[in-house]
């Protein structure tokens, strides 16, 4: 009996090692089939050089772009290792790429969780491995906090309080009681990445402040009367716009949009059928990307809630403190600002993205 059971246990071992083994060549071999990319220091004999793995969630937006170019220049200039992988938007994807970085042994990991829920396990092994893990951009729901060191990235709730209080003014200043007398003011909302923590907290911090107005005062009062996840892709926000306007949803006053690139390709949707975005509906997105800066000076945008996407010299701060074994703060936001209709947009310096 007891043989039999060795030979079991050798057998299962022989065959998670294979397992492993076969896991690792995957990973390498997508590494370099995906575009990872390793870059070399420019002269790491100055700095302690180290190496971090770094999990995007893709390319989906001026934005992302600007995020992942501002995360590599940071590393080169400081000399550290950066093994950069695109996850093309899927959860899997980046799993798989955090399994590589521990089985590469990368004395950092930081990745941006492209939805919210879904990493323990992945998380508890890096933890196993003795590898810090640095959350960037969008937040994750752990039940175990020591799963991570810390959050850097933008304050995603807030974002969404700051365009709701933009709408509150921006109606009571138009103070057009007539066309609201006996109806609220209508919104239509373009959300985010389904699962996401930003697009979540966009909504929610949205949500409580309109619910705020909504309870205190006769006028304005605001509903929301659609909602729809246009995975921040211009091409959804178009699509999603086009059937909207198509639809028999009347009285469209406002465009809540969780991201510049969605709110563009709804502009387009709008000017297709004769509708003055910025007039006939009043528009608020979050971002400020070169392109809808643009659209405000245009008066096709009327407020931009700025996310700032250049968190590269903070992440390489970070994970460079967790490198050298110090500990660091638990949430790190990024300073941001917004543009409204109202501002002089000759102070505004082009955006870099
Ligand atoms: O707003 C959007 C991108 O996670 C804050 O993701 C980021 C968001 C950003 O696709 O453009």
């Amino acid at each position: 009996m007891k043989s039999i059971l060795r030979s079991i246990f050798r057998n299962t071992v022989f065959r998670i090692s294979i397992l492993n083994f076969v896991i690792l060549c995957l990973a390498l071999q997508s590494m370099v089939l995906s575009g990872c990319q390793r870059s070399q220091s420019t002269d790491s004999s100055e700095t302690e050089s180290f190496i971090i793995g770094f999990s995007q969630i893709g390319a989906e937006s001026a934005w992302r772009l600007r995020n992942t170019q501002s995360v590599q220049d940071a590393a080169a200039e400081a000399g550290i290792q950066l093994i950069y992988f695109n996850a093309e938007q899927k959860q899997e994807n980046q799993i798989r790429a955090i399994r590589s970085f521990i089985a590469y042994q990368v004395d950092v990991i930081a990745f941006v969780p492209i939805v919210s829920d879904g990493w323990m396990h992945v998380l508890e092994e890096a933890q196993y491995a003795g590898i810090p893990v640095l959350i960037c951009d969008r937040e994750i729901n752990v039940s175990n906090e020591n799963l991570y060191a810390g959050f850097i990235g933008t304050n995603s709730e807030q974002e969404g309080r700051n365009a709701a209080g933009y709408l509150i003014q921006k109606f009571i200043e138009y103070n057009d009681q007539e066309t609201f007398f006996n109806r609220s003011i209508r919104i239509v909302e373009l959300s985010g990445t389904e699962g996401s923590s930003v697009a979540i907290n966009r909504a929610l911090g949205f949500r409580e402040v309109l619910a705020e107005q909504n309870a205190r005062a006769e006028y304005p009062k605001f509903e929301i009367i659609y909602s729809e996840s246009g995975d921040f892709l211009r091409s959804k926000g178009y699509e999603l716009m086009s059937l909207i306007l198509d639809s028999n949803i009347n009285d469209i006053d406002v465009v809540y949009s969780h991201n510049d690139s969605m709110t563009l390709g709804a502009i387009e949707a709008m000017k297709e059928r004769g509708i003055r975005p910025g007039t006939d509906i009043v528009i608020v997105s979050i971002d400020a990307e070169q392109a809808a800066i643009e659209a405000l000076r245009r008066g096709e945008i009327n407020f931009v809630v700025e996310c700032n996407p250049n968190q590269g010299p903070d992440i390489i701060r970070l994970a460079s403190m967790l490198a050298q074994g110090e500990s660091i703060p638990r949430i790190t936001y990024m300073h941001s600002r917004v543009f409204s209709e109202w501002d002089d947009f000759s102070y505004i310096l082009p955006r870099g993205y």
